[in-house]
């Protein structure tokens, strides 16, 4: 009894703790900020902390807003229109990210003429300025977040629009896993919120109807978070939720991060529709061999489980764990 206890109890544990994640750290330039761990001892931090690294189910959650019971944070860092931002999410023991399927997109909103330290987002206006689906060309529909699962430390990158006013803002990047979105109600929604101060004398904004609330933007049957064929051979469009990409954003900037064949945000007019330039951070459409991973899309056990190649204990374990208790993911 008491040897089963203790062999038994880690191998259950350890999928809990590892197999959702946050925001682990944040780089602006060459500058690291480092995220709060979520439900330890706040630190300061630009990240707003979470109580949880469980998604976010259900696209009226209000904790779509920012995350888990998403806390003020203390500090804000000091950003420049068309600065290069990184974001390393990780599993909530650090590890590596635990999934790969499905799109990065990323949001502002001002915290008008007070820092963001003592804003409230839950009524904050917010502009879509990146969204980033399927590599472009990868045959085997691999997602640009599949980036991030199969390479430790590697990060999302997005650059801020070149013309982005001064002000206050959350920087709100948000991933949307989606290997259980073939159910209504699967999609895992991650957002994380970060507080910036925009220098400069730029003037580009969001006009007033690419504003949206979160929750708002999303319903659970959208297109792109119901998605009954996302595991479909040859891989079909993905239609990105919520509102196009702000205009402004694409008329001058990189539109960095908006790689894939989307169905959607056509309407703005945003280059953002097709690959972006070479010199956005992550725009390697034409590179996708660097992402050595090659998912099986017919198989189907390892498209669920999301561990085309389990690479150390914690992933075979949490295998076990999968594929003894289900959908426990
Ligand atoms: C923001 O306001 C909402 C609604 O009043 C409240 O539930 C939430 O706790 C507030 N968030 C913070 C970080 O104070
Ligand atoms: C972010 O940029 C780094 C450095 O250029 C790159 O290695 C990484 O693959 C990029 N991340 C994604 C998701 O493309
Ligand atoms: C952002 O990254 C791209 C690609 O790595 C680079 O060409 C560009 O100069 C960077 N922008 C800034 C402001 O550092
Ligand atoms: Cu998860």
């Amino acid at each position: 009894m008491r040897l089963s206890t203790v062999l038994f109890l880690p191998l259950l544990a350890v999928p809990y703790v590892s197999a959702h994640g946050f925001v682990h750290k944040v780089w602006i330039g060459t500058k690291t900020y480092l995220g709060n761990t979520p439900n330890a001892e706040p630190t300061n931090s630009i990240v707003r902390q979470i109580d949880s690294v469980d998604p976010v189910k259900g696209a009226d959650n209000p904790n779509v807003n920012c995350g888990n019971d998403a806390q003020l944070a203390g500090d804000i860092a000091d950003a420049n229109p068309g600065d290069n931002m990184s974001f390393l999410w990780t599993g909530g023991d650090l590890s590596t990210w635990p999934h790969n399927i499905g799109p990065m997109l990323t949001y502002m909103a001002s915290c008008g003429s007070t820092d963001c330290t003592t804003f409230n987002s839950t009524n904050a206006k917010w502009f879509k300025i990146a969204q980033i689906g399927r590599i472009p060309g990868d045959s085997d529909g691999t997602w640009f977040q599949n980036r991030l699962f199969a390479n430790a430390g590697v990060p999302a990158n997005v650059t801020l629009p070149a013309t982005l006013a001064p002000g206050n803002y959350i920087i709100r990047h948000e991933i949307i896993a989606l290997h259980l979105a073939t159910s209504p109600g699967g999609a895992e929604f991650y957002p994380s919120c970060s507080q910036i101060r925009v220098g400069g004398s730029q003037t580009g904004a969001p006009t007033d109807d690419e504003l949206v609330s979160l929750p708002g933007a999303y319903s659970d049957n959208d297109p792109g978070i119901l998605v009954p064929n996302v595991f479909d051979t040859p891989p079909p469009p993905y239609t990105f939720p919520g509102p196009p990409i702000a205009a402004f954003v694409g008329a001058s900037s990189s539109g960095s991060g908006s790689g894939s064949g989307s169905g959607s945000s056509s309407k703005s007019g945003s280059p953002s529709a097709t690959a972006p330039p070479s010199s956005s951070p992550t725009s390697q459409p034409s590179k996708g061999k660097s992402c050595k991973l090659k998912r099986a899309p017919t198989n189907t056990v390892s498209k669920r489980a999301e561990v085309p190649r389990p690479r150390h204990i914690s992933r075979i374990m949490r295998d076990l764990t999968l594929s003894f208790g289900g959908s426990a993911h």
